[in-house]
Parts: C-alpha cells; structure tokens; sequence
C-alpha cells in the first residue's frame, strides 16, 4: 500500500480546525519539541498547538513519545473544560473516546480503549495513540490535553514493538483530515461530560476493552496489583479485585 507523506500544510491545518468547529485558535509548527509545552508556556483557550513534527515528544511519567517525521499527527488542545476539580479525572476518559471516535470517523475502524487512555487497534491490539493530559494554572485551570496519533508508519518504523498505525492497520488516511475529526470528537465528548456525566462514562465503558480481563497494573508507586479488571466506577477509576485504582499503566493478559 502506499502511504502518503505530504506535508502537513498550515492551510490544511486551519481548514481542519475550522470545520471542527468551536473557534479554536490554530498554533502551527513545521517542527517543535513538545506541543504540550508550548502550550503550557503561553496557555489560552480554546486553542489548538499543532506540530508537523515533534522532536521530544512526551509521554506520561517521563517517558519519551517518538514519531519519525512526516506519519504522525501531533498536537495539544488547550480547553477550559469548566468542570468542578472532582470531574478533572474523567478528562482523560473523555479525551480518549473522542479519540477512538474521530479515527473511526475518518479510517472506518474500530479502535478499543485500554485503561485509562490508550488508543488500541488491530488484532494484536497495538497502540495507535497516545494522549498526556495536563492541568495549568491560568485566570481558570485550562486542559492541555496532547494527542499522538500514529498515521503512517510502516512496521519498520514503529518506536516500540507495541505500537501500530492506522496505515499498518489498512487506512491510508490524511493527518489533517484525523485532527478535523478527533477535534469535534472532542468538542462533543467535552459538552457531554459537562451535561451528562454518566452518558460520557457510558461511552467510555462502551469503547473500553479492559474491563472483563485479567490486568496487570503497575500503580505509580512502583506496586503492582494483578487481577480481573472488574469495572470502571462512577470516578473513572478501574477496579481491579475490589480495589479502585486511580492511575496506573495498565497490561491486559492474553
Ligand atoms: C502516552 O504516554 O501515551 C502519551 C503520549 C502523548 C503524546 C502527545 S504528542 C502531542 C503532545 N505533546 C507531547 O509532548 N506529548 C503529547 P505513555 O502512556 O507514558 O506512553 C509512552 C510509551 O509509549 C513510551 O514509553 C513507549 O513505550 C511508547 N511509545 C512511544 N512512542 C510511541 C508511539 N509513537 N506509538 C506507540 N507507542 C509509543
């Protein structure tokens, strides 16, 4: 199959953004190290900091987000997500829907959430997107939340043999026509979280392949709790043998 590497076009950029909808401001890089530190270091919503590519990209807990030039859609969308700070944990819940929901749009497949926010597909259930939400203190607390999302990389390519993307995956698609779609994912996930908790949550459960599976879960202190994923509660924690866990990376068993 052949892949397309066009540029990412600033033109094509705000076209996408505009279509989403909801009067984003459109910051475009041809290169950048981090979209979420910049815009952690100017914070303004709603506003959208897109990179062509990204040369030290980040992940959660320090680790490294790595994207070979020209197969990858990198941004951060920076919302006033106007919630009470208990609801700032469903954030990242509603982030990943809108994720699995603009990809679907746009490709037709059919992605599957792991805990609390990757973006799985394919049948070995790789790891298409990734997203880092963080919180900065402007005249209101603003989200930046970053969205990697592997477009066209070959096998070769992958940074991690866990990986996958939605070219690998069969759809040969356009970075800018991903971002158009994940934006007004997000604008709607967003609203409803704001109106209707529980249908947000419904959604999420809906997308999410871990609960009903048999988890690994390496808790940010280093312990690890292995067990039968048994819901997700109404705080967006995953309960895993009765106990709710609130953050953590997340291994389903085969
Ligand atoms: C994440 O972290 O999955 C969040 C990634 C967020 C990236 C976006 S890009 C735009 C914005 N600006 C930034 O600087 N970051 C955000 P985590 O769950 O910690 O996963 C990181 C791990 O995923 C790494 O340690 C690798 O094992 C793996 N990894 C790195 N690059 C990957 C890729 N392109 N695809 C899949 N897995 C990857």
């Amino acid at each position: 199959m052949e892949i397309p590497r066009a540029p990412l076009e600033p033109a094509a950029v705000a076209a996408a953004v505009a279509t989403a909808g909801g009067g984003w401001q459109v910051r475009f890089h041809a290169e950048a190290p981090s979209t979420n530190a910049l815009a952690a270091a100017e914070p303004v919503a709603p506003a959208v900091v897109v990179a062509d590519h990204q040369t030290a990209g980040r992940g959660r807990l320090d680790r490294t987000w790595q994207s070979p030039p020209g197969t990858s859609l990198t941004f951060s969308a920076v919302v006033d997500p106007g919630l009470p700070d208990a609801e700032w944990p469903l954030l990242p819940l509603a982030s990943a829907v809108a994720v699995a929901e603009g990809i679907a749009a746009v490709t037709g497949l059919d992605p599957v959430l792991k805990w609390p926010n990757d973006v799985l597909l394919g049948p070995r259930g790789g790891k298409v997107a990734g997203i880092l939400l963080e919180r900065v203190a402007a005249a209101r607390p603003l989200a930046i939340i970053g969205i990697g999302i592997n477009v066209a990389m070959a096998a070769e390519e992958l940074p991690v043999p866990t990986a996958t993307s939605l070219a690998i995956e069969g759809a040969a698609v356009d970075r800018a026509a991903v971002l158009g779609a994940v934006l007004a994912a997000l604008r709607a996930q967003l609203a409803l979280l704001r109106s209707d908790r529980r249908a947000l949550l419904a959604a999420y459960r809906g997308a999410c392949g871990t609960v009903g599976r048999e988890v690994r879960v390496e808790l940010p202190d280093g312990a690890v709790l292995e067990g039968l994923a048994e819901s997700v509660d109404d705080h967006g924690r995953l309960v895993v043998g009765g106990a709710a866990v609130g953050a953590g990376d997340v291994v389903h068993a085969r």
